[in-house]
């Protein structure tokens, strides 16, 4: 079997720590026993090979043996293809993973990211926040009755779990998930796994020891 590689950066500013997309993967990876190594690439100087891996000079990105693969997503899909531990074999429970996968990115991440600007730059007190609060607002309305019936998105743990539940985090960290408590349930049983637990412990680590050199 192929080497695992996660790339993330050798160091960030404090605010992100804990919730830099490396997370997912190492999740992933935590979840599934499969082995891997993480590798700090400059998050100040971001040279032509970062480039050529990840063209938005992001992170995170995967290597399997000789394979590259960037977007949390796409290398979440890549290692589900790995390990039924993460996406289920079975068509319609795979197809039902697939599904919240892109829909944990495409109609919660994408609402959730502006939103967090907002919070970010202390500009709740503008026009355009109602709108982007509204829509976090309508979003978490019609995950609430998904979460109130069912423990995990394709019945058992996959990975849009880890994508909801990361999206979601980025609400949660500033209590927006309060008025929806099956989304809190849900947040707060995704992220008691060990393997969770294990992968936010290791990055926090990593950015740690970095600050410290
Ligand atoms: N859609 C990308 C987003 C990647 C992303 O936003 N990465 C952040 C870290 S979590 C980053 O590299 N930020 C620094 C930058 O954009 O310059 C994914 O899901 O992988």
């Amino acid at each position: 079997m192929s080497e695992l590689t996660v790339y993330t950066y050798d160091w960030v500013p404090e605010p992100p720590r804990g919730y830099v997309r490396d997370l997912r993967i190492r999740w992933a990876l935590e979840e599934a026993g499969l082995p891997y190594k993480v590798v700090g690439v400059p998050f100040k100087d971001r040279g032509a090979e970062h480039v050529a891996h990840q063209p938005f000079a992001q992170v995170p990105w995967l290597t399997d043996g000789e394979l590259s693969v960037f977007e949390s997503g796409a290398i979440l899909l890549h290692l589900g293809n790995r390990s039924e531990k993460l996406l289920p074999a079975d068509p319609q429970r795979r197809n039902d993973a697939v599904q919240w996968l892109i829909a944990a990115l495409n109609s919660i991440e994408m609402a959730t990211v502006p939103w967090s600007i907002f919070i970010f730059y202390d500009l709740k007190d503008t026009k355009p926040w109602e709108f982007f609060d509204g829509w976090v607002t309508a979003r978490l309305d019609r995950l609430e009755p998904v979460f109130a019936k069912r423990e995990w998105l394709a019945g058992t743990f996959s990975i849009a779990d880890i994508l909801m539940s990361d999206a979601l985090r980025l609400l949660h960290r500033f209590d927006r998930l309060a008025k929806h408590p099956a989304c809190l349930d849900y947040v707060a049983r995704a992220t008691a796994r060990p393997a969770f637990k294990k992968a936010h412990a290791d990055q926090l680590a990593h950015f740690k020891a970095s600050s410290a050199g």
